[in-house]
C-alpha cells in the first residue's frame, strides 16, 4: 500500500478548520485534524510544503515509522504547529488503516472498554443568576458534568463567558481583541458561585471550572482550598504551568482535582506532572498532541499513576478530533470524562458525523475507520476568514495570561 498524495483543505463554516486529506493507490483516503486556533495556516503551510512531499510514497500502514519520522526525523522536535501537522497526518493514517480492515476505530486500540462515553457541557452567564439558570438548562438536557464560568463583579471580561448572550465561541475576527483582568476581584467572587450552585441544585450533578492559566501558585492553591468544600470534579489549568513544580503547592493544599494539559503537545510536558502525582487528569487533545500514537502512550503511562483523560473538546477541534477521541475514548481503561462544546449546525454542512449525544453520553457508531468525512464541495462554500483568540492585560494595562 502506497500513500499517492495528500492535500489541506482550509474552511470556516461559522470558525476555521483546517483538515489533512492523504490517499492511498488502494483508493482509500484517510482524514485528519491540523486545526490550531488562530494559527492555522503556519499548520497548513507546514503540512503542504514541507510534509506532504516527504509523505508520498509511505506505506500508509506503517504508521509508528511514519509518526518518528516526522517527529524525530524533522529535527525542530515538539512545538504546537509542528505537533499538529504529526497530529492530523498520523489521525489520517489510523483512519486508513480502519477503514483498510472495514472496522471502526476503536477495534484498533484495543476494543470497547465502556458503553458510552461521559461528556461535559459548558455553561456560563454574566452574573450568578444567569449562570445558575443556564447550569439548569444544561442539567435539563440531560449533562451529568457542567463546567461552569462566570462573570466577575467589576470586570469586563471573564474566560469562558458569552457577550451579547451569543454562544461563547473562543475565537475573534481579525486581530485579537484586548481583555482586562483583576485575579482578587475573581478570587474573592467564584467560590460562592459554587456554594450558590450546590444549594440549588445538589451535590449529584458534576461540576468543572476552568481558571484558564490566571493564577500564580499560592493562589491557585487557595482557590482549589476555597472550592473544596463543593466537591468539583475538577479545576482546569489553574497555573501556567511552565513552572510545573508549583502544582506540588496547589496539592500540599487542597484535594480538589486537577487537570492540565489543553496547550500541551508531548508526554514530556507531563512527566513531572505523572510522576509525583500532580495532576488528575490529562487534557492534551489528539489533534496537538501528536496523535493516537502518542497519546496512546501518554495515557498508558498516565494509568500506572491512576491518571485518566479529559480530552480538550472546544469547538476549535474539528469533529474529525472529537470523533476520534471518542473512539480512543471508547478503547481506553482510564477514561475520564470528554469535553463536549456542539459544533454549530453550520459546521455539519462541511463534516459528516458519526456521533451523538444522549441523556450526558456520547455515542460513536460503527462505521469503518473514525468516521467522520468531509464534504469538500460545501467546504469551499466557506472560505478562510482571520480569526485570533484575545490576548489579557491586567487592569493596570500589564500583560497577561488570556
Ligand atoms: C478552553 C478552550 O475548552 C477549554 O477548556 O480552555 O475554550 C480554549 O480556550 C480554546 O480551545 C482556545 O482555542
Ligand atoms: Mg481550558
Amino acid at each position: 500500500m502506497k500513500i499517492t498524495d495528500a492535500k489541506v483543505i482550509i474552511c470556516s463554516p461559522g470558525r476555521n478548520f483546517v483538515t489533512l486529506k492523504i490517499y492511498t493507490d488502494q483508493g482509500i483516503y484517510g482524514l485528519g485534524d491540523a486545526t490550531l486556533n488562530g494559527m492555522e495556516k503556519s499548520v497548513a503551510t507546514y503540512l503542504t510544503d514541507y510534509c506532504i512531499p516527504a509523505l508520498i510514497g509511505k506505506d500508509p500502514r506503517n504508521i509508528e515509522d511514519i509518526w518518528h519520522y516526522f517527529y524525530r526525523g524533522v529535527y525542530w522536535r515538539r512545538g504546537a504547529v509542528s505537533m499538529c501537522a504529526v497530529s492530523a497526518i498520523d489521525m489520517a493514517l489510523w483512519d486508513i488503516k480502519a477503514k483498510t480492515l472495514n472496522t471502526p476505530l476503536y477495534n484498533l486500540l484495543g476494543g470497547r472498554s465502556r458503553d458510552k462515553i461521559l461528556v461535559y457541557a459548558h455553561s456560563n452567564g454574566a452574573n450568578i443568576d444567569e449562570t445558575i439558570e443556564n447550569v439548569g438548562k444544561k442539567i435539563d438536557e440531560g449533562y451529568k458534568a457542567v463546567r461552569v464560568q462566570c462573570g466577575i463583579p467589576g470586570l469586563s471580561d471573564a474566560y469562558g463567558v458569552a457577550k451579547e448572550k451569543k454562544s461563547y465561541e473562543p475565537a475573534h475576527k481579525g486581530l485579537p481583541p484586548e481583555e482586562k483582568w483583576d485575579t482578587s476581584l475573581y478570587l474573592n467572587f467564584i467560590p460562592g458561585v459554587f456554594e450558590k450552585i450546590r444549594e440549588v441544585y445538589g451535590s449529584d450533578v458534576h461540576l468543572l471550572h476552568d481558571v484558564h492559566h490566571r493564577c500564580t501558585p499560592v493562589e491557585a492553591a487557595r482557590l482549589a482550598k476555597e472550592l473544596e468544600p463543593f466537591h468539583l470534579f475538577w479545576i482546569e489549568d489553574p497555573v501556567a504551568c511552565e513552572l510545573q513544580e508549583s502544582l506540588r503547592l496547589i496539592r500540599q493544599h487542597s484535594t480538589t482535582p486537577i487537570a492540565i494539559g489543553e496547550v500541551f503537545n508531548t508526554v514530556y510536558d507531563y512527566t513531572l506532572l505523572f510522576t509525583e502525582q500532580l495532576i488528575d487528569y490529562i487534557r492534551m487533545p489528539l489533534s496537538h498532541g501528536g496523535g493516537i500514537t502518542h497519546l496512546q502512550k501518554v495515557a498508558a503511562f498516565a494509568s500506572f499513576y491512576h491518571i485518566a483523560t479529559g480530552f480538550h473538546g472546544a469547538t476549535d477541534l474539528s469533529p474529525i478530533t472529537l470523533a476520534a477521541a471518542l473512539h480512543f475514548n471508547t478503547a481506553i481503561n482510564n477514561f475520564g470524562i470528554q469535553e463536549y462544546m456542539p459544533h454549530q449546525k453550520i459546521v455539519n454542512e462541511v463534516f459528516k458525523i458519526n456521533y451523538k449525544f444522549e441523556n450526558g453520553f456520547m455515542y460513536i457508531d460503527d462505521s469503518p475507520g473514525i468516521g467522520v468525512d468531509i464534504d469538500e464541495t460545501a467546504a469551499a462554500r466557506f472560505p478562510y476568514v482571520t480569526a485570533r483568540l484575545p490576548v489579557n492585560r491586567k487592569s493596570d494595562g500589564t500583560m497577561f495570561n488570556w
